[in-house]
């Protein structure tokens, strides 16, 4: 089973690789933790990593700016805490604020790993957000659950259940009339 993405969402031609790898997925509405890291945040770039979750269909179930402490890093990364390149994400992760997001809808785990690219910008594709606006593996811009396990653990861990709103997204096709 497939299903096919709205083209309306998508007419942004450097969408083509990510919708070519979600027409693969079945569709299972999901709600997946994202977070635009402190170097995209001090870029001003806030608004436009949204915008590509939001044009991908995505909705915006919570939001919370929040600089890390060397604790927070640590527990939300707590399976990098023994590897060699902890401490210069720890560096970089509390040197600012981030925003914590909680993002809802169809195969949003995948969708938002497809937008997002490779951990290693020098690996992202074309039109994920890793290569269009990241300049290192450590300050790669933007992170995203891996997993259903990985979301609900991410998710609890920046959000209480009551500060999450799932909603559907209406469709984009609708403000082709404004
Ligand atoms: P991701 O799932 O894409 O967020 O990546 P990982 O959980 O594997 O890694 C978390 C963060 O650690 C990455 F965003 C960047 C950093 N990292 C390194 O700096 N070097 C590595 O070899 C692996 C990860």
């Amino acid at each position: 089973m497939t299903f096919i993405i709205l083209k309306s969402e998508f007419r942004n031609p450097n969408y083509i690789y990510i919708s070519h790898i979600l027409k693969q997925k079945v569709p299972t509405m999901e709600m997946t933790f994202a977070m635009i890291k402190p170097n995209a945040v001090k870029s001003g770039l806030i608004g436009r990593i949204i915008d590509r979750y939001i044009a991908a269909g995505l909705s915006v179930c919570a939001v919370k700016m929040h600089q890390m402490t060397s604790a927070d890093a640590r527990g939300f990364y707590a399976e990098h805490v023994e590897k060699p390149f902890f401490p210069e994400l720890e560096a970089y992760m509390t040197k600012g604020p981030s925003v914590m997001l909680a993002l809802g809808g169809e195969n949003a785990i995948a969708k938002v790993r497809a937008i997002n690219g490779a951990t290693n910008p020098a690996k992202a594709e074309p039109g994920t957000l890793r290569y269009d606006f990241a300049p290192s593996m450590t300050e790669n811009v933007v992170h995203s659950s891996d997993s259903p396990e990985s979301a609900k653990r991410e998710l609890d861990f920046w959000f209480k259940e009551d500060e999450r709103y799932a909603y559907e997204m209406p469709s984009l096709k609708a403000c082709c009339v404004l």
